[in-house]
């Protein structure tokens, strides 16, 4: 009876071993892949990170969602050509642009409008605009641009149309970027999108 238990338990062990054995082989048969995008290695295939996929991790998957969460506005014109913004105003400092922004869809409906501004607001002297989206702008559709639109907010009269530019909010190879720059040298425009994702 002894032995015979100890059979068994030999068998079991040589039966486990062999098995090892063979799944080991298996794995080094498989063809190594190089897994992009910081995709990783295991049993034979390439896990990939959020947004991606393909045997290799090569392919991304379309979010459904881009998210604004935060735009900074780093460059707009100081002046109306040459003019102040706020020339009314004898003042030289109160007549600096009061900057806020709106974001427009391609149909050129706005779909953000800051509720708050920055007065007397003056470009290129390293001070950055933030304007948090409260909430956050969720977009679902990327065939078409948006559009940024920088204004000087007046309490006397229409608001100045100060700068705008487009935007894609995805294409299907730009990597989910953390932060989409608006610029144009032309437009004397610079705004940072900060964007998360959604799949
Ligand atoms: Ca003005
Ligand atoms: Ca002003």
């Amino acid at each position: 009876m002894r032995n015979q238990i100890f059979r068994l338990m030999l068998l079991s062990i040589l039966t486990s071993t062999y098995l090892g054995c063979s799944s080991d082989s298996d794995s080094e048969n498989c063809e190594t892949i190089t897994c992009l995008n910081g995709g990783t290695f295991v049993g034979c295939e390439c896990e990939c990170p959020q947004g991606y996929t393909g045997n290799n991790c090569s392919n991304q998957i379309t979010p459904i969602k881009v998210i604004i969460n935060k735009a900074i506005v780093k460059v707009f014109p100081n002046t109306d050509n040459g003019e102040f913004w706020d020339a009314a105003i004898p003042d030289a400092e109160a007549a600096l642009p009061d900057v806020y922004i709106t974001l427009q869809d391609s149909d050129l409906n706005v779909i953000y409008d800051s509720p708050t501004f920055y007065e007397n607001a003056i470009s290129g002297e390293g001070t950055f605009f933030e304007f948090t989206l409260t909430p956050s702008l969720e977009l679902t559709t990327y065939e078409n641009p948006f559009l940024v639109n920088i204004w000087d907010y007046d309490t006397t009269s229409e608001d100045d149309f100060m700068t705008s530019f487009g935007f894609f909010a995805y294409t299907s190879n730009n990597n989910f970027p953390d932060v989409i720059t608006v610029v144009s040298q032309s437009e004397e425009i610079l705004v940072d999108l900060e964007v998360t994702y959604e799949w």
